[in-house]
């Protein structure tokens, strides 16, 4: 009686959706279209890697007895969007009625609550019970507060959840070991090879199906080594578990040249697209814990990201939208430069982290925030060219989980809901969490002058642009006052070589 829609990143038999579901009378569709994977135009790995995961996904509820109905990119009846393949779905079946998760973006979430009046059908969106905190309560825990901020929604989830708890009291007497997991990087780590797998007949027929449809999307197709079912996205987690969890803390913010994964975990592409469930991710780290296998910090660490970061990102998402795709607080308006695309400048850490999210639809976090992030934000890049190159360029990357963290906590575009003071910084913390500098063109002691670090200066320049926006701001007051202290010829400089910077820059010369 009933077509129940899966989306490409509800890939999971515990969905809402699938709740109840008739075997006999029932028929789940997949499709893969046109509409969803060039709304931008995603990284091909991304692609590859959506598609073969709801191919597999297809396959394993046909195996457990499900009747599918599943839309490949290039069957030649294919209507190219999701409305076009459920009216055709409809039209070949008697169901009469339509069931959907909710769609995670606010873009396609819109587009179906008119649905209804299209189909000749009845649709009924249900909650996305994957989320551990819904609309209603994040909205009941931002209600009359002042500041939105992340660590004390955090509490609140640990208390709701009863993680790393001790009764009331949080274990180990603190909440948050972030302070211990500051460390740059050491020479010599043996850093652990990432989880890989060996593409198997599906995965290579989606790969030649990416490169014969999408040759002009961004980033490279090989190597491709990602879990493409919840067996081997359980087996990634396993992997990150034992080999990298130890260590994750330590060096949650270091960078290092050659070493694109870190002690990272490399599984919110899963989480997102429905291959794992959050909370048996934080209960795994939570008894690796209790069991001894992994210090405070980097469990504490790692679950914080999870039960804080990803539900409150989540959370402001769906509180703010759909003004907050417009926010632009700073009145940024420059154009994104073309080296984001290409990797090509002799800012080093740009180039690498440019290189290694081309070939691997991947950087991890302090790459996006104080990198990538930070350059978009001192050189006063618009939020609009930020925010479509970062939802197209990782493989974990979905509008509801992209924007709050490009528009809130890179660029603080949104004024300061994400966080209280901008993630602005000089070369000196790219200096001291990596090892980029060493192999720059530029010289990150030198404050000016065409060999200087650009970031030295446009730090200042970008602090200067914006007085109006945060000399007010408590958190902003010492950066200021140190400002104030420097020479006049300092300030001139500062504003020359950033004239310089940015003339070049516009230009298209190399930087
Ligand atoms: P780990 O460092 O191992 O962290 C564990 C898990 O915590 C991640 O898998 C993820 O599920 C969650 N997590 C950590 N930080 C965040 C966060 N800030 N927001 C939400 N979840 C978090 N994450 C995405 O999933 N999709 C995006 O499109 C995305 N865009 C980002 C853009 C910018 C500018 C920044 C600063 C961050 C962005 N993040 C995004 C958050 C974070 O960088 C990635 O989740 C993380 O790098 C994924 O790698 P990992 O699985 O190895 O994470
Ligand atoms: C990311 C993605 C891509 C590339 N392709 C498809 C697709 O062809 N069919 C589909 O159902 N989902 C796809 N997705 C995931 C969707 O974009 C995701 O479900 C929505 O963005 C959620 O609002
Ligand atoms: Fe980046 Fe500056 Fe270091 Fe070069 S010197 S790698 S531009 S921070």
């Amino acid at each position: 009686m009933t077509l129940r829609l899966i989306l490409g990143d509800q890939l999971g038999v515990g969905i809402s959706s699938l709740k109840d579901t008739s075997k006999k009378n029932d028929l789940i569709l997949l499709c893969e279209v046109k509409t969803e994977a060039t709304y931008v135009k995603h990284h091909k790995k991304k692609i590859a890697f959506v598609f073969s995961s709801m191919r597999h996904f297809a396959n394993e509820l046909r195996a457990q007895g499900f009747n599918v109905r599943y839309t490949a990119y290039d069957d030649p009846q294919n209507s190219g969007s999701l409305l076009g393949e459920v009216k055709r779905a409809l039209a070949k079946t008697n169901k009469t009625d339509v069931v959907v998760t909710e769609a995670s973006e606010y873009r396609l979430r819109d587009e179906m609550s008119r649905w209804d009046e299209q189909l000749a059908a009845t649709v009924t969106v249900l909650d996305d019970d994957r989320f551990l905190c819904n609309h209603s309560a994040f909205n009941d825990w931002a209600e009359g507060r002042k500041q939105l901020r992340m660590e004390y929604f955090y509490r609140d989830m640990r208390r709701k959840y009863s993680v790393l708890m001790n009764d009331a009291q949080p274990v180990g007497g603190q909440w948050n070991f972030d302070a211990e997991n500051r460390k740059p990087p050491k020479e010599g780590l043996n850093v652990p090879s990432t989880f890989h797998t060996t593409p198997d007949a599906i995965t290579t027929e989606v790969m030649a199906l990416v490169e014969q449809h999408f040759p002009d999307h961004f980033g490279n197709l090989l190597p491709f080594h990602y879990a493409v079912t919840r067996e081997q996205a359980l087996a990634a987690l396993d992997s990150f578990i034992e080999t990298r969890l130890q260590t994750f803390g330590d060096y949650q913010d270091a960078m290092v040249q050659g070493e694109p994964w870190m002690y990272h975990s490399h599984i919110s592409l899963y989480i997102n697209c429905g291959l794992l469930d959050p909370l048996e991710c934080i209960r795994r780290a939570e008894r690796t814990y209790y069991d001894g296998d992994a210090p405070l910090n980097s469990v504490e660490g790692f679950i914080r990201q999870i039960l804080g970061w990803r539900e409150y990102i989540r959370g402001i998402y769906w509180l703010k939208m759909p003004e907050y795709k417009e926010a632009n607080y700073l009145n940024a308006t420059r154009a994104l430069p073309d080296f984001y695309w290409t990797g090509d400048t002799q800012m080093n850490c740009l180039r690498q982290c440019v290189t290694e999210t081309k070939e691997n639809a991947y950087a991890h976090h302090i790459q996006r925030l104080m990198v990538l992030g930070n350059f978009a934000l001192i050189a006063g890049i618009h939020p609009d060219e930020v925010n479509e190159w970062f939802l197209l360029v990782y493989a974990d990357a979905y509008e509801w989980v992209e924007l709050p963290n490009v528009t809130g906590m890179a660029l603080f575009a949104d004024g300061g809901v994400v966080a209280s003071k901008p993630y602005a910084s000089s070369g000196a913390y790219i200096n001291k969490m990596s090892d980029y500098c060493k192999s720059c063109h530029y010289k990150v002691a030198k404050k000016n002058g065409p060999e200087a670090c650009p970031f030295n200066y446009l730090y200042w320049d970008f602090l200067t642009r914006n007085r109006e926006h945060f000399a007010g701001n408590p958190r902003m007051g010492l950066i200021y006052k140190s400002y104030a202290r420097m020479s006049d010829e300092k300030h001139d400089a500062v504003a020359d070589d950033s004239r310089r910077f940015f003339k070049a820059l516009d230009s298209g010369q190399a930087i």
